[in-house]
Order: C-alpha cells, then sequence, then structure tokens
C-alpha cells in the first residue's frame, strides 16, 4: 500500500544551511525508495519559475505562492516535495501549508541558524553588501523574517553536522509515518 504525499518545507535567513540540509535530506530520501523525490531550491526556483521576481513582499509572496503550488501538485501525486526558500512570511507560509494540506502532509522545518551566524561566515558576501546598501531588503538586515511560531521541527544548526540535521528530519518524518 503506498503512502500518502508529502511536502517538507524548509525556512530560514541566506546562509542558514536550508539547502545543504534539504539536499542531505533528498539523497537519504532517494536511497529509501519507494516515492519520487523533488527539490524546490530557493535558487533553482528563482532561475527557473521566477526568474521576472525580485525581493519585494509582493514578489517574495509570488514566489512562495508558485513553490506551494508546485509543491502541493507533487503531494497530489503521491510525491515527496521538498522546498526551501527563506520564506519570510508567516501568513504567506500559512497559505502553502493551506495548499499542499488539500492534498497530503505538511512539515514546516525551521532552520533556526541564528541572523548573527549567517551573517558572521557570509558564505557568498551578501550580508556585506547588504550592510553596504547594495543589496536593498536584504533579509535579516533590512527586511523583516518572522519566526515560525509552531513548525513540526525546528533545527538548531550551529554545532551541529548536516547529516544530524537531515536525520532529525527523517526522524520526525517516521514518527508522523510517512516513511
Ligand atoms: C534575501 C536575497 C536577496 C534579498 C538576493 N533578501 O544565500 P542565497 O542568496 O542563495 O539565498 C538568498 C536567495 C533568497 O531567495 P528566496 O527565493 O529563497 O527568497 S524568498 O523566499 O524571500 O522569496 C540570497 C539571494 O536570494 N538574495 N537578494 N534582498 N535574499
Amino acid at each position: 500500500r503506498s503512502k500518502q504525499g508529502f511536502t517538507v518545507f524548509f525556512t530560514g535567513f541566506s546562509g542558514s544551511g536550508k539547502s545543504t540540509i534539504a539536499n542531505a535530506l533528498m539523497v537519504k530520501l532517494m536511497e529509501m525508495g519507494g516515492r519520487p523525490v523533488t527539490l524546490l531550491d530557493g535558487d533553482i526556483v528563482r532561475k527557473n519559475l521566477s526568474s521576472e521576481l525580485g525581493f519585494s513582499k509582493e514578489h517574495r509572496d509570488l514566489n512562495i505562492r508558485r513553490i506551494g503550488y508546485v509543491a502541493s501538485e507533487i503531494t497530489k501525486n503521491g510525491g515527496i516535495a521538498i522546498c526551501a526558500p527563506i520564506a519570510p512570511y508567516a501568513t504567506t507560509r500559512r497559505a502553502v501549508r493551506e495548499d499542499v494540506e488539500a492534498f497530503g502532509a505538511f512539515i514546516e522545518v525551521h532552520v533556526a541558524t541564528s541572523i548573527e551566524e549567517c551573517e558572521s561566515r557570509d558564505r557568498k558576501g551578501l550580508y556585506k553588501l547588504a550592510r553596504e546598501g547594495k543589496i536593498k531588503e536584504f533579509t535579516g538586515i533590512s527586511d523583516p523574517y518572522d519566526v515560525p511560531e509552531s513548525p513540526e521541527l525546528r533545527i538548531e544548526t550551529e554545532g551541529t553536522d548536516v547529516d544530524n540535521c537531515a536525520h532529525q528530519v527523517l526522524l520526525k518524518l517516521e514518527a508522523m509515518g510517512l516513511i
């Protein structure tokens, strides 16, 4: 008997580790076999689905609703969707949850790396540019981020390796009877 589809929706700051954890999770889920796994990573979606969009609230919302729509279709067809955008607005995350829950389970995962830690790592140099005002409306610096109040899972990444973080998601999915 095949199980229902579901969507794992990561949210957190730029550089929080969302993409890295999402990729590790994808590999683990693929190794288990069974259902197709689709990764909707922030930059891949921006390149292929949302290339005309910027970072105003309206454009971020549109971007997230598109991701939510694709995830809901995957979920409807019994697949696994893994999304990894910043998704800074709680109301928009709620709307996506409702879209997906019409067809299957929605697991919100807050990658809770602090803004201080993300800025000090600054792996792409974007925080420096944001501080210099060269990138406007930068999440956590000059643009808001609503901290998720009741995500299915919150991951504290500081002092935890990627494999362990991805494993925490797998344990949650197991506890929910999804895998
Ligand atoms: C936030 C920005 C911005 C601004 C460019 N604010 O580390 P990255 O580079 O690869 O991840 C960030 C990505 C965010 O895109 P999302 O589609 O995930 O955002 S949202 O969910 O809010 O729609 C960052 C880069 O794009 N980036 N400008 N102003 N991140």
